[in-house]
């Protein structure tokens, strides 16, 4: 753990940098595989299968008979829990749909919006060290409600070519209408081209490792649309006299056993509670299945500490966390002065984990400072604003004159004429 006291504002670069991938190396293997399954479809996913996830499929479509042995292979608590969390996560993005009110902007003119769903959407659940079907729900429960009629899955299998049966659960439960094996580059490729058994989709959604957010990033060019650019996942507590050290260690080991790359930062105004929590870190560690992980980003991790709140949420919005923790009595106060982060959690009780399984919010959330400008996965991920208006005979009266000059100044007269047909003919009626 890296402790930093009182940094000096040139400093602050150096805390709030994160670990720079470079993914120049990747990007040609990348390239090849995706030129691959775009011209020979299914047979080239299953080569990469069985080259990348060491399986040997026959087909990539998950069949109803997995479904089926998928349901009495979880616990019964398991599935509880899946159907609370997902009626949590439903219900607050229900509470995101919009209203496109029509506005008058001069009689007669008529704007308004209407909010239509992606037809098609493809999810990425990665395998890997721990199987997050936590995210199916994050992923497929808002495009069900959006109306996106086509919710494409995409997940690794392992090597007896099964699916995590919590990942096929939550799907169900959500609403997920097809599912395929494939993992990786190839399964980016599938979604984003359409092989003979996956359907091509309009926008892929879901994280990854450095393979997959390049293969995201190399389709976004021309043929889909993404959610948003990823990094590793990250966790910012701001904490103080009156925050308890035992729950602000166990919230910043909640981030670190994601990855040997998360990135956790403490920023304290106390020095007390920060050598408290430093303590409190290495005694919970110790009982972690994952330490190995965890110890390997509580590596790059940081404790500030810094003169005041002020500067605490100054330093916190620089940084631009995914999650932000305000673990203090004046969480209120504080959150007023959020700027730039993901997600935020106020006061003791509001851990990460709440938001990352059930409280109701999306635990898709940018990462690597990207808060600065995107926020995470909402309902409107799922949708396009389209934009509609309406022009009575009064309405074009009312601007069809600023419509010519504004034509004409920009030398398009074409564009003039438009209006100044339809001006002649209402002039020719009126005499
Ligand atoms: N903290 C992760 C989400 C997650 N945590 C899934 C547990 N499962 C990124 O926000
Ligand atoms: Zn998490």
């Amino acid at each position: 753990m890296n402790i930093i006291k009182y940094p000096k504002r040139s400093e602050w670069s150096i805390i709030v940098e994160r670990p720079h991938l470079d993914v120049s190396q990747l990007n040609t293997t990348v390239q090849s595989v995706l030129e691959k399954i775009k011209n020979e479809g299914d047979a080239a996913v299953i080569e990469f299968e069985s080259k990348f996830d060491h399986v040997n499929l026959q087909s990539l479509a998950v069949s109803k008979e997995e479904m089926d042995e998928a349901e009495r292979l979880i616990s019964d608590k398991l599935h509880h829990a899946l159907v609370l969390a997902h009626h949590n996560i439903a219900k607050f993005h229900e509470s995101q749909k919009f209203d496109g009110s029509k506005i008058e902007t001069q009689p007669g003119v008529t704007c308004w919006q209407k909010s239509v769903p992606i037809q098609k959407v493809g999810l990425y659940i990665p395998g890997g060290t721990a199987p997050l079907f936590s995210t199916v729900l994050m992923l497929a429960t808002p495009a069900k409600i959006a109306g996106c009629d086509e919710i494409v899955l995409c997940t690794p299998p392992n090597r007896e070519g099964k699916v995590n049966p919590a990942i096929l659960v939550a799907a169900k439960i959500a609403g997920v209408n097809k599912i395929y094996k494939a993992g990786g580059v190839q399964a980016i490729g599938a979604m984003a081209y359409g092989t003979e058994s996956v359907p091509k989709v309009y926008k892929i959604f879901g994280p990854g490792n450095q393979y997959v957010m390049a293969a995201k990033q190399q389709v976004s060019l021309h043929d889909v649309a993404i959610d948003m650019p990823a990094g590793p996942s990250e966790v910012c507590v701001i904490a103080d006299e009156t925050s308890n050290p035992v729950f602000v260690a166990a919230d910043l080991l909640s981030q670190a056993e994601h990855g040997t790359d998360s990135q956790v930062i403490l920023i304290t105004t106390s020095e007390d509670f920060l050598y408290k929590v430093n303590d409190e870190v290495k005694v919970q560690l110790e009982q972690l299945p994952r330490k190995e992980i965890a110890s390997k980003a509580l590596d790059n991790s940081k404790f500030v500490l810094v003169k005041d709140k002020e500067e605490a949420m100054e330093l916190s919005n620089t940084y631009a966390p995914e999650h932000l923790i305000l673990s203090t009595n004046d969480y209120d106060e504080l959150s007023e002065k959020v700027i730039n982060a993901g997600s935020v959690f106020l006061g003791q009780y509001a851990c990460e984990s709440a938001g990352d399984y059930a409280s109701g919010t999306n635990h898709t959330l940018p990462t690597h400072g990207y808060a600065l400008a995107y926020n995470g996965v909402n309902l409107d991920s799922y949708n396009r604003k389209v934009t509609f208006q309406h022009l009575t005979k009064e309405g074009v009266k009312n601007i069809g004159p600023a419509v010519e000059i504004m034509a004409e100044n920009e030398q398009l007269i074409a564009h003039k004429n438009a209006m100044t047909v339809r001006l002649q003919a209402l002039k020719n009626k009126a005499e």
